[in-house]
């Protein structure tokens, strides 16, 4: 709270005054930098790890005219459908026992969600989350019910274990250890985040989840608020990573809430690792890193160890980006 809002309500409690809670929000908005619009930032696209391909098919989206929503689909669909993307959709490496089980949520600006989790057998799992936004009066289904309800709105069963995913589980079962890989580069669950012209937000996430996990296992990736948040007002922030330190600190929620604060996306991606990092400083075995946006279109980017990159298209040009880490000289 600033200094004026302090010294206002203090005053207005003073003579027994409460200050509603709409007006209280409009003065936060006001004095927040974060919730300031900048068109020539508009539009963008962000996503976790080095996927040039979708995140071109988002920005192609974006300027046919289709909205964030429709970018944020249509981009993560791409990596999805890729054999070779070994931790999303067709080709992710499955669980213990050889099943590929996907987790994937969707968010738009009015701060709708849908969300999907433990599905089997379908492909595109951020548009079966869709539909659970769009098409039902739930956010979250899982399992035989989610699979049931993708065949219902037209989705193809298929399965999702290619012979390079089950050979690699094959060799893995010799052994049998669960131990998750701190970043597979370029094959890693996508978070997206889509500005329009307009500055107007949404959010994706899609993954086959940690590889050789539990049967039944469900990661941060599909839960709002842990491996995705959007607030069209504030900005929006997804993760990747070892969903069970994401979930514990409820990352994306936090991110948001910081820059609702005042935070820039830097400092607010930056916190997140901190609160994870806090509680077990001396632990290198995991990777967990995040990305935002505020709603002036400005970047934050912030993980535990080296490797990861986001990939952003912004101002008509793509690059692939390495932001700061945790470990950095540690
Ligand atoms: C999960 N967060 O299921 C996902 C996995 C991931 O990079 O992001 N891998 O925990």
């Amino acid at each position: 709270m600033n200094r004026r809002k302090f010294l206002q309500n203090t005053a207005l409690s003073g003579l027994g005054l409460t200050v509603g809670t709409s007006a209280l929000a409009k003065t936060v908005s006001e004095s927040n930098p974060n919730t300031e619009i900048n068109k020539e930032n508009y539009p963008l696209v962000i996503a976790t790890w080095n996927v040039p391909n979708a995140v071109s098919k988002a920005w192609q989206t974006l300027q046919s005219g289709k909205s964030a929503l429709d970018a944020i689909e249509k981009g993560c669909n791409v990596e999805e459908e890729d054999p070779n993307n070994s931790s999303v959709g067709y080709g992710g490496l499955p669980d213990r026992d050889g099943r590929v089980t996907l987790d994937a949520c969707i968010m738009d600006e009015k701060g709708n969600y849908g969300s999907v989790v433990f599905l089997q057998n379908i492909v595109n799992a951020i548009s079966v989350a869709r539909k659970v936004m769009e098409e039902t009066p739930h956010v979250l289904m899982a399992g035989d019910g989610a699979e049931q309800f993708a065949v219902s709105q037209g989705f193809k069963r298929q399965n999702l274990l290619t012979e390079k995913s089950k050979q690699a589980w094959q060799e893995w079962l010799k052994k049998s250890e669960y131990k998750p890989v701190i970043n597979i580069e370029n094959h890693d669950t996508i978070g997206m985040l889509a500005m329009d012209k307009d500055g107007t937000l949404s959010g994706g996430c899609t993954t086959s989840g940690l590889a050789y996990k539990m049967h039944g296992r469900v990661g941060d990736s599909p839960i709002i608020g842990s491996g995705l948040f959007v607030d069209n007002e504030v900005g929006a922030a997804t993760a990747t990573g070892v969903g069970e330190e994401v979930l514990k600190t409820v990352g994306s929620f936090l991110i948001v809430e910081l820059m609702r604060q005042g935070k820039s996306p830097q400092q607010a991606c930056e916190e997140a690792v901190d609160r994870i990092m806090k509680k077990q400083p001396d632990r290198r075995d995991f990777q967990v890193a995040y990305i935002a946006v505020n709603k002036k279109g400005e970047i934050g980017s912030y993980s535990i160890h080296e490797g990861f990159s986001y990939t952003i298209y912004q101002n008509g040009e793509m690059k692939n980006i390495k932001p700061g880490f945790w470990f950095d000289g540690k």
